[in-house]
């Protein structure tokens, strides 16, 4: 990628131009070296906001609480920057629910920035490339950003480290009720939101949920001294939605108050270069390997039984360790 380009970019970025702002999220999505190029230039001039994750199971009701969320954050001419990772599910704002809120208004709105990013197909792996999008819509002058994931498998809660502050979302008649919540996902939640209370059975669900957070006594795992919240919520009947916005606020000056956002922000550094640190070394190895048919000679000794997979990957790290640097 021309570095001219970018330069130009980045300098338009800085002057809020959202077209630059597409732009540079598209070369990310794009390839692993333009990322690197524009993160290098960009990552002096973030500052670090507040990223807010919002995550559940396809259908209860995540993009809809965002838009009621974006709304209530305009409403205190906060920008917001908001980060879709589930394809499945348009960003519709809840279309069906009535005009009382489109999110149309969200997208003519300059202070707001929705992206959807498509997790298959994917070629910069798709962690990596979110701390990046976050990168950019801090530099372009967001003041929060929100992130949609899907609650469940790997890679989403991998999205999820990069949160300061996690919302897990529920909803009544889903099938899968609050116990599905128990798998992983209820380790990692600030905030519980039961959407659509407007629905029979809300409050069972609401029952069901105070009663495994009681066993943990409404602590969060992440953060041990933040008692977890619990708020019910319907896009219907436009409610909950300022206690929610309430509740993230007040977990957002708590982190800063008791100093856990600057050690939350040292952990999503740690993971975004781990995560680097892996793929890079990956490729590095392979490629070298490959380079030198030297993969083919280890290939051929495991199919001539002279050694198995896993002791000749040993043998292949084992070498790669003894670099002077990691000898120091
Ligand atoms: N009855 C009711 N339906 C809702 C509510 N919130 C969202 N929905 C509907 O639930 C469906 C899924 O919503 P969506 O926001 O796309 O869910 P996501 O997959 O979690 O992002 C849509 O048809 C919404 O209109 C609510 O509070 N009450
Ligand atoms: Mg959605």
């Amino acid at each position: 990628m021309n570095k001219n380009i970018i330069e130009e970019l980045i300098t338009r970025l800085l002057k809020q131009d959202r077209h630059a702002a597409g732009r540079l999220i598209s070369i990310i999505e794009g390839d692993d070296t333009g990322a690197a190029q524009i993160i290098k230039m960009l990552y002096p001039y973030t500052r670090n906001i507040p990223v807010i994750g919002i995550t559940g199971s396809p259908g209860v009701g995540k993009s809809t609480v965002i838009t009621h969320l974006i709304s209530e954050y305009r409403k205190r001419d906060k920008k917001i920057g908001v980060i879709v990772i589930d394809p499945s599910s348009p960003f519709t704002g809840g279309a069906l629910l009535g005009d009382r809120i489109r999110m149309q208004d969200h997208f003519l709105d300059d202070c707001v920035f929705i992206r959807s990013m498509g997790t298959r197909g994917y070629t910069g792996g798709i962690t990596r490339a979110t701390g990046s999008v976050i990168k950019i819509l801090d530099a372009f002058g967001m003041d929060l950003i929100i992130i949609e994931t899907v609650g469940a498998g790997q890679a989403e809660v991998g999205i999820s480290k990069f949160a300061h502050t996690l919302v897990v979302i529920t909803a009544p008649g889903l099938g899968d009720d609050v116990q599905a919540l128990k798998a992983g996902i209820l380790e990692i939640g600030d905030i519980f939101v039961i959407n659509k209370s407007d629905l029979a059975g809300a409050e069972r669900t609401a029952m069901d949920l105070e009663c495994m957070l009681e066993d943990c006594d409404y602590r969060s795992s992440r953060y041990k001294n933040w008692k977890i919240r619990v708020v019910q919520t319907s896009a219907t009947s436009q409610k909950g939605f300022a206690e929610l916005y309430n509740h993230i606020e007040t977990h957002l000056k708590f982190l800063y108050t008791e100093g856990l956002f600057d050690l939350c922000n040292l952990k999503i550094i740690r993971e975004e270069l781990s995560s680097i640190i892996e793929q890079k070394l990956a490729a590095r190895v392979l490629y070298e390997l490959e380079n030198k048919a030297e993969f083919d000679r280890l290939v051929r000794m495991v199919a001539d039984k002279k050694t198995d997979v896993y002791t000749i990957a040993d043998t292949v790290v084992n070498k790669l360790l003894s670099i002077k640097y990691l000898k120091q």
